[in-house]
């Protein structure tokens, strides 16, 4: 399916848009650069179904479930790197990688995770530094003999501190990430401690939980090295009556606590959107993360597309010129498909997303809105839909040097071949 014969009619295409969005006061080039300066960090663990380095068969408890056996998953770190570094040369645009506690390399040793250090992380700086590309965080609540039944909020002292002591080293190594990399990584706490049926004590949880989290963020570390976030969630496999993080709990405790919040796109009920919710969080926390996932019946994480709620999240994150105060992460993991496929999908439908956002002539809208002519700012929102967008869209996958269209299909076909059908 190629959408041109020669770039040069790609360029004769990009050249009538040029014209379209010109005529709404919207300068196509400028967007193109801006999106492409935009950080997205992708999720390392698209690329071996959540399985991480100790030794685990895949994702074991955690209330999330990677379903599928498409042959090729990674390995190890030097899979997972070398993948990584293919999926993204064909992924436009600047790109985080995003790591979980349970992608230490501690050679033969086996180290409990309250234990690990940012030496056990060497292998991903060091590769971090050489190809820039910065790394985020986090801490690994689940797939462990001692996450069954509950983590932080466990009723058993010796489990919490456990667990405690795994938050606190979690922070110490993303604070190692961001001065290696000069910049800070975000640390992302998610648990899944919940219950399948009624609980009759709800409070209890919380109140062990809200206590760990302040030991844990208590440990002074330098802002310029590490941003924390925290993860809500509405229920998950086996904790579908009560998740001890709901979203209550976590943006009182973000607000409260002055922390990031992360809102996960499949987090919520299946009606309840995440685009809504940015401007009220804004107002109270330092900002937020977004997880950038797709809801789908009972699963939050399949991979990301262009979709509308997609593309509302990006174009509140630009109306309300918040990008300093946000960070773009995607959060998906499906094992049915080839896995490069899938972080490439994902990424370049978020930058999609992006592009599209910063094509909005904004102040036309507002000003429709001001006037109280809501037909002509609907009407206006219609018409954009339809604009020439692709043609953009295209020149920016040129202008970054990556494949147009679904070209990178090929690529990823020929890498099945020579490496990733060799695993077994
Ligand atoms: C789980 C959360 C969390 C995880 C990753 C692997 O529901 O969304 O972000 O998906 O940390
Ligand atoms: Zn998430």
């Amino acid at each position: 399916m190629k959408p041109y014969q020669t770039t040069e009619s790609l360029e004769q295409a990009y050249g009538l848009a040029k014209e379209v969005y010109a005529n709404v006061g919207i300068n196509t080039d400028k967007a193109i650069k801006a999106a492409l300066n935009v950080p997205v960090s992708v999720n390392c663990w698209q690329g071996d179904d959540v399985t991480g380095f100790e030794g685990a068969q895949g994702i074991t408890g955690g209330g999330i479930l990677a379903t599928g056996n498409y042959p090729g998953r990674a390995r190890n770190g030097d899979e997972l790197r070398a993948d990584a570094e293919f999926a993204f040369s064909l992924i436009p645009g600047k790109k985080r990688f995003n790591l979980h506690m349970f992608y230490a390399e501690t050679g033969n040793k086996k180290i409990e995770r309250d234990e690990l250090e940012p030496e056990h992380f060497q292998k991903w700086m060091t590769w971090s530094k050489k190809k820039k590309i910065p790394l985020d965080f986090n801490p690994s609540f689940f797939s462990h003999s001692l996450a069954g039944n509950g983590t932080l909020s466990s009723a058993d002292p010796k489990i919490r501190k456990f667990w405690l002591r795994h938050g606190i080293a979690s922070r110490r190594i993303a604070s190692a990430f961001g001065a290696n990399q000069g910049s800070p990584a975000v640390n992302d706490i998610w648990i899944p401690d919940g219950s399948k049926d009624l609980p009759a004590d709800r409070h209890g949880p919380r109140l062990r939980l809200r206590d760990a989290l302040d030991e844990i963020l208590a440990v002074p570390l330098d802002p310029k090295t590490i941003t924390d976030a925290v993860e809500c969630k509405l229920f998950g496999i086996g904790s579908e009556a009560y998740v001890v993080g709901s979203h209550e709990f976590y943006l009182g405790y973000a607000a409260k606590n002055q922390v990031k919040l992360c809102l996960d796109m499949g987090h919520f009920h299946p009606t309840e959107v995440i685009s809504d919710k940015i401007s009220a969080v804004l107002l109270f926390t330092p900002g937020a993360l977004i997880h950038f996932s797709r809801g789908l019946r009972w699963d939050s994480d399949h991979v990301s597309i262009y979709s509308d709620e997609l593309r509302e999240v990006c174009r509140e994150i630009f109306r309300q010129n918040a990008l300093d105060r946000i960070d773009l992460a995607l959060d998906f993991f499906d094992a049915s498909i080839n896995r490069i496929a899938a972080w490439t999908i994902g990424t370049r439908s978020l930058r999609k997303g992006i592009l599209e956002a910063l094509l909005e002539p904004t102040k036309l809208l507002v000003e429709a809105e001001k006037a109280g002519r809501n037909h002509e700012r609907l009407a206006l929102m219609e018409e954009l839909k339809t604009f020439p967008f692709a043609a953009v869209w295209d020149k920016l996958c040129l202008e970054a040097g990556v494949p147009v269209g679904t070209d990178w299909l090929a690529p990823v076909a020929e890498y099945e071949k020579t490496t990733l059908f060799k695993r077994n």
